[in-house]
């Protein structure tokens, strides 16, 4: 298949430069070489597109991919990394600072967009008959930068230097159709590379183009700049990623994005059914099924409802009978302010026979309940329409034959609370699939030291394509076995020094602990729990300088949602603190506070192999899974966590000597709530006061903006939510003693490996192989390889 890489590599790179390859920028060999690459896997890409196409599909809608970074990741799945170090070392360049050119691919916020590229790889890898659909954003998430410690963003065009990864298939365009403007769906297909097949899957994002060049009548009427603006109305639409991960927004722009790519997609899936199985769309779901990443997808129930009635003539209840056996329905969040509801009038202005669907939909719900004997109440409030808003979980829920949580305490959450009612109808429908992340790109490919001595003590490189092999190498742990992974653990760590050195200007000890919280930034998340550690540990140093401190850096990394100036005081308060800590003659010799910034996929790459210690230290029963979690874990960092999301069930992976457990669980918050003081934690836990005071007593600067006087009113007073909602000071104290504990226990090298190994050794549980292995039985789909 990839054969003659070094062949191909010059030409490509001439092709691109139009000079020779040694006289070619880093930037244009890297074009050059992702060129060959995409050439290397063509045919392969053509025989799998076509062999899927003829049988039963997956389609994973999702308004969100983020890929990061393609050229290395391929080169990984189809073993040409030597090959390709080499091929440009023929010519004087260095392959690692040639992959650095790249771009991140960041079309995506957070976890549920890197979630679904972790399931594509999974799915490429076991040769499984799914594509995956999206936006071709012209603009990622925003470049994250700091001044004087406070986030500010700016613009992230991705694409502008060119993209070889990216193929534009001008002949599958498609039109989509609103009330007040009609465009032009352009589809981009990337390809899925999988490890150790010939498979190459496909994800296919849109791009939002005029029908026509100009509007020539308006042009050759004098209304010019008209023509233009109606241009670029229509390229809004796929203009940028809305920067939001927990909050939707509810702008007409965001749903016409919505509608936009469910509209395409659907519109191919349905042609390409017709021409494999004839115009007689009532066997739809027999070969194609939809899997809704959230409910941004979700107006593709209306929508292809209107395809069936509208364009295929078929009667309502055939055409629900469809529906209502192609969607399958995931669920992200229990946070109530995240679930998206849309004004009627929205929908009405946008597409009246979209929101005519709705409402027939809605009424047909309401009769079919009262037929169930539901109360009127009940119906009400899950209906599809009510308060004068569209409820987009309630849509996907009444339509879709399956329903999941995305971890096993999320989706307990999801039947006991947040979709109860629905739970109590349809129990059958709730499934629960704890999610995964691929172990090429999160330990393959980011860890190549780690990776090599797995393929020694194993035997092979088997572990890659079957991560839960590893559990059989617990006891392989020997002192020889364990020496080795400290040397691997120390060299990452040194590497990632020096990375640190180059990239914040920091300078940071590799021996000591690298204590590490990687994710968006909310309140929820807690990562004000951490900054408070910091500081309180900072005063007891000050005010005892005998005080055995182990060495620690603690790294953060995080965006921000542009408008949460919470958040972003939580930011500006952990720089704070950096400043006084780094810049301290004495404090700094035991304790550095590093904030990497533009944290992204390809940064989480460099981070994650040098962790020693993980923090998942969400308030219990809020963050639904966590994915961040199960990569540090295979990377053979030690869980510092709450009883939340998938942190349930690495503990129950790794066993309660292999973690660090604390904080209230999920079934005590209620209890504890009610007597709730924070003003009780805040005088009674020693050095508490000292922390929240330094937010207003001139210790830390926040330049004027009044933020950290905000943060401590959160603390303190109840406004929209109660005081100290996410029990920040309820959790400190027992946050303290584990952390503390922690720390000294690292002291015990050998055994702190030992520890590292099991994480390692146990991992296997949250390959996102093994999602995908659980989706496909929903699914109906098995294994269709080329070869
Ligand atoms: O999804 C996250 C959850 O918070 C995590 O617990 C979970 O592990 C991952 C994957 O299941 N949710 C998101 O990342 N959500 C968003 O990014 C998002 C984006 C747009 C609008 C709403 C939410």
């Amino acid at each position: 298949m990839t054969k003659n890489l070094m062949a191909t590599v010059p030409s490509q790179i001439r092709a691109v430069s139009g000079h020779p390859a040694d006289a070619s920028t880093p930037m244009e060999v890297w074009q050059g070489l992702s060129a060959a690459v995409v050439d290397a896997i063509a045919d392969d890409w053509y025989a799998t597109t076509r062999a899927y196409r003829a049988g039963r599909m997956e389609h994973y809608f999702s308004a969100e991919f983020l890929m990061g970074r393609a050229l290395l990741n391929n080169l990984t799945n189809l073993g040409l990394v030597d090959e390709a170090r080499e091929a440009v070392g023929a010519f004087g360049q260095d392959l690692s600072e040639i992959l650095e050119q790249e771009p991140d691919a960041a079309l995506g916020n957070g976890g549920l967009g890197r979630l679904a590229a972790c399931f594509l790889d999974s799915c490429a890898t076991l040769d499984l008959p799914v594509a995956g659909y999206g936006i071709l954003y012209r603009y990622g998430l925003f470049k994250q930068l700091f001044s004087d410690g406070f986030q500010t963003e700016h613009p992230d065009p991705w694409m502008e230097e060119g993209y070889p990864f990216i193929i534009r298939r001008e002949e599958c365009a498609r039109i989509v159709r609103y009330n007040d403007l009609t465009v032009r769906a352009v589809p981009y297909d990337m390809p899925i590379t999988g490890y150790g097949t010939r498979n190459v899957g496909t994800l296919r994002l849109w791009r939002a183009e005029s029908i026509e060049e100009f509007d020539y009548e308006a042009f050759n009427s004098q209304r010019f700049t008209d023509a233009i603006v109606e241009r670029e109305r229509t390229a809004d639409i796929s203009r940028v990623l809305y920067p939001n991960d927990t909050t939707y927004e509810g702008k007409v722009l965001r749903v016409r994005q919505q509608y936009f790519f469910c509209s395409a997609s659907l519109q191919e899936i349905v042609d390409n059914y017709v021409a494999h199985h004839g115009a007689d769309l009532s066997g739809f779901a027999e070969f194609n099924s939809i899997q809704l990443n959230d409910t941004h997808p979700v107006l593709a129930i209306p929508e292809l409802m209107r395809i069936l009635l509208d364009e295929h003539h078929l009667g309502w209840e055939e055409a629900w009978e469809v529906v209502s056996t192609t969607f399958a329905y995931t669920n992200h969040t229990v946070l109530a302010e995240a679930l998206e509801t849309w004004e009627i009038s929205i929908f009405e202005k946008l597409f009246p026979r979209i929101m005519e669907i709705v409402r027939e939909i809605d009424r047909r719900f309401r009769s079919d309940l009262a037929t169930r004997g539901i109360d009127p109440a009940t119906i009400d409030y899950i209906a599809p329409i009510s308060g004068g808003r569209i409820h987009m979980a309630w849509i996907a829920c009444y339509a879709s034959y399956s329903i999941n949580g995305v971890a096993a305490l999320h989706t307990e959450i999801l039947k006991r609370d947040t979709l109860k009612e629905w739970y109590a109808i349809w129990p059958e429908r709730f499934n629960n699939k704890t999610n995964g992340v691929t172990p090429r790109r999160w330990l393959r490919q980011c860890n190549p030291r780690l990776s090599a001595l797995l393929d020694e003590v194993t035997g092979s490189d088997a572990w890659v394509r079957d991560l839960s092999a590893l559990q059989d190498f617990d006891g392989a742990a020997t002192d020889a076995v364990l020496d080795r992974l400290a040397e691997v653990k120390r060299a990452n760590k040194a590497d990632f020094a020096d990375w640190i050195k180059a990239r914040e200007g920091i300078e940071i000890d590799p021996d000591a602990i690298f204590d590490v919280q990687i994710k968006r930034l909310h309140e929820y998340k807690r990562q004000l729990l951490n900054a408070f550690y910091i500081l309180d540990l900072y005063f007891r140093m000050k005010e005892d300088p005998t005080l055995a401190v182990p060495p620690r850096v603690f790294i953060f990394g995080a965006k921000a949602a542009p408008g949460y100036i919470r958040a972003k005081g939580i930011i500006k308060l952990i720089n704070t603190i950096g400043e006084l800590i780094n810049n301290d003659p004495v404090v700094s010799k035991t304790l550095k506070v590093v904030f990497v910034h533009n944290y992204n996929v390809s940064p989480a790459e460099h981070i994650i192999p040098a962790a020693d210690v993980s923090e998942q230290i969400s308030m219990a029963g809020k963050e639904a899974s966590g994915t961040s979690n199960m990569k540090f874990m295979m990377n053979g960092a030690l869980t510092l966590g709450t009883l939340d999301g998938a942190n349930v069930e690495i503990l129950d992976a790794v066993g309660p000597q292999n973690a660090y457990i604390f904080g209230a669980t999920e079934d005590e918050l209620p209890a504890l709530r009610e007597s709730y003081d924070p003003a009780w934690h805040y005088e009674n836990v020693p050095g508490l006061k000292r922390v929240l005071d330094a937010l207003i007593d001139g210790t830390l600067d926040d330049n004027g903006s009044g933020w950290f006087a905000d943060l401590r009113r959160s603390i303190f007073e109840a406004t929209y939510e109660p005081a100290d909602v996410y029990y920040v000071l309820g959790d400190f104290a027992a946050y303290r003693e584990a952390k503390d504990r922690m720390a000294a226990d690292y002291a015990d090298q050998r055994a702190w490996q030992r520890r590292a190994w099991i994480n390692i050794t146990r991992s296997g549980r949250f390959s996102s192989d093994r999602t995908i292995s659980d989706y496909a039985k929903v699914w109906g789909i098995s294994p269709t390889p080329i070869a």
